[in-house]
């Protein structure tokens, strides 16, 4: 009689909690490619391929490491396309007395991991996934009595909790956020390094050849296939981004130029999210650096700050806004996601650089994904749902607890400020701050009206018109509330008909 031990495939870490303590000889663990999986959203080429692969690697370490894995492959003749399905089967082909299984990921999953006791009749272990600084309870008890969840109090606690970049009770540099530097433009003739290319072997050609035979019409491109498939790989591109890329991490996280998909991003969050990389290892590698003298604080703090501060802080909103928070719509936006989301086919330049690279690579960095594809979808009021499951489908770091917060909630503001302080909304005078793309386009991003207007213009004057009731009473909102107030009527009209007849062509 064996332990079947099923793992998915966010949960490939060797620490993983259902493994910790087990008998080898008499746990059978369970990984298995699944249509329910593959199908919920119509994922990016080279999201699949990553995380087909990098299932296929990590079974082959872990029979490595003395564990019996059964693997189910998505062309296995007998495949039920589901979890449950091939938890049914596998209990016959293994006499399982029992299972015991790491939490999951999201409330889909979640819901059917409950259903388990009740539908195979065993005992069932659930154990919560120890992979997070901050439990669930611990969230939820951070919530109590807070009128609003500011990321800011919540990262003021997980420093305290890991003890990162602390000095004792202070924080290094006496200073808890260097936010304010981390927002220069990058310059074209500064050295940008390249994440590094792992040339795909035969296991991830064959997941190549089965992809793009199965999933033909799904977004993207795997010729440049790239991403690391193992953790030793993965342990590769997170030595070289702290030697390479983190020095410069802080003062252009938030800067885009043309042609640069990179810049000096890590590039590890596909790894993070999957359980390749452990992220307080990881944090740790970059305090190591920073105390070493080999990069500056803006640079130290800016990244732990974005993997204890808002990669925590998103997951707990998730479990706590409940399975519902998908519906939500506080803006009432309805337009559909146009289909130049699918192709890049747009003549507004940062927005075909955004999506193209999306395409080439499944990757964008936070500002692209913020503030070029995301300030858009806002503006033009697109149906957060559909945006959503744009976002969950395009990134091969896409889980639904990490991207739905993101793009429902920070985004798009469909939470109605739960997440976010204000709507994360910009006319095209950003856009032309934080990158060169306005002077690769053929819009003008001076201009507000007429034929060349840059659209990013006036599609803001018009979503801060057409969400006043909403959003006038936020003392964030203040400034530009006041900016339209005084602005001439015949302006007004004139912006809003410009902004209405570009929506009417967008469909
Ligand atoms: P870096 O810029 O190098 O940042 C370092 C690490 O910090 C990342 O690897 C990631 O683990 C973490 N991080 C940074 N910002 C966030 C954040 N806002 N939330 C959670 N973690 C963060 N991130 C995902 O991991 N999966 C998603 O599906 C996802 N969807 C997003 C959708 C939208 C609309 C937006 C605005 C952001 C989204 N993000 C998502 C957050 C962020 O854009 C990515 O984590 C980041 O771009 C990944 O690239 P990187 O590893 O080079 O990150
Ligand atoms: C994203 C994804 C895909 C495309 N395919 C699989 C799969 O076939 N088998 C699997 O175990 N996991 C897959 N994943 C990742 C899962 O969607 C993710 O692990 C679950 O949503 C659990 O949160
Ligand atoms: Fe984008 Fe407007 Fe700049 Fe063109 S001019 S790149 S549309 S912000």
């Amino acid at each position: 009689m064996a332990l079947l031990i099923p793992i998915f495939g966010d949960q490939l870490s060797h620490g993983l909690s259902s493994l910790a303590g087990q008998d080898k000889k008499a746990c059978v663990i369970l990984m298995a490619e699944v249509d329910e999986e593959t199908e919920y959203v119509p994922h990016h080429k080279s999201k699949m391929v990553y995380i087909l692969s990098a299932m296929r690697h990590h079974a082959n370490d872990l029979r490595s490491a003395g564990w019996t894995v059964d693997y189910v492959k998505l062309t296995d003749a007998e495949n039920s396309g589901s979890f449950t399905g091939e938890i049914a089967r596998a209990i016959e082909r293994h006499k399982v007395s029992a299972l015991c299984v790491t939490e999951a990921g999201e409330w889909r999953v979640k819901a059917m991991l409950d259903s388990w006791p009740d539908r195979f009749d065993i005992p069932v272990e659930i154990r919560p996934d120890d992979r997070f600084l901050c439990t669930h309870a611990e969230f939820e008890s951070w919530t109590k009595d807070r009128k609003q969840l500011r990321m800011e109090f919540f990262y003021r606690d997980m420093r305290r909790k890991s003890g990162l970049m602390m000095n004792g009770d202070t924080p290094e540099g006496e200073q808890w956020n260097f936010d304010a530097e981390n927002r220069k433009p990058a310059k074209r003739d500064l050295a940008m390094p390249t994440p590094l290319h792992f040339a795909p072997n035969a296991v991830t050609q064959d997941v190549i050849q089965m992809v793009e035979r199965r999933f033909a019409g799904n977004m993207g491109e795997t010729t440049k296939f790239g991403f690391a498939v193992t953790r030793e790989d993965a342990l590769r591109q997170q030595k070289h981004f702290l030697d390479h890329a983190l020095p410069n991490f802080g003062d252009y996280q938030d800067a885009m130029l043309t042609g640069e998909p990179f810049l000096w991003h890590s590039i590890l969050s596909p790894y993070i999210n999957s359980g390749l990389l452990d992220p307080l290892e990881l944090c740790r590698a970059v305090e190591v650096q920073y105390r070493a003298g080999k990069v500056p604080i803006n640079a130290a703090e800016g990244f732990i700050r974005q993997v204890i501060g808002w990669r925590e802080y998103v997951r707990g909103i998730y479990w706590h806004a409940g399975p519902e928070y998908v519906e939500s719509n506080a803006l009432a936006a309805t337009r559909p996601l146009p289909e130049f989301y699918w192709t890049g086919k747009t003549d507004m330049h940062c927005l075909s650089q955004a999506i193209g690279q999306t395409i080439e690579h499944s990757y964008a960095h936070h500002i692209q994904r913020l503030m070029i594809t995301g300030n858009f979808a806002l503006l033009a009021g697109l149906n957060p749902k559909e945006v959503h499951k744009w976002y969950l489908a395009v990134y091969a770091d896409a889980y639904e607890w990490v991207e739905l917060p993101n793009s429902l909630g920070m985004s798009q503001f469909a939470d109605g400020g739960m997440l976010a302080s204000k709507p994360y909304a910009a006319s095209g005078a950003y856009i032309n701050r934080m990158s060169d793309y306005c002077t690769h386009c053929s819009y003008d991003v001076k201009q507000r009206t007429g034929p060349k207007a840059c659209p990013f213009n006036a599609l803001y004057w018009e979503f801060i018109a057409r969400n006043e009731r909403k959003l006038r009473k936020n003392p964030r909102m203040a400034m530009p509330y006041k900016n339209w107030e005084r602005m001439a009527d015949a302006d007004k009209v004139a912006l809003r008909a410009h902004a209405q007849q570009f929506l009417e062509k967008l469909g």
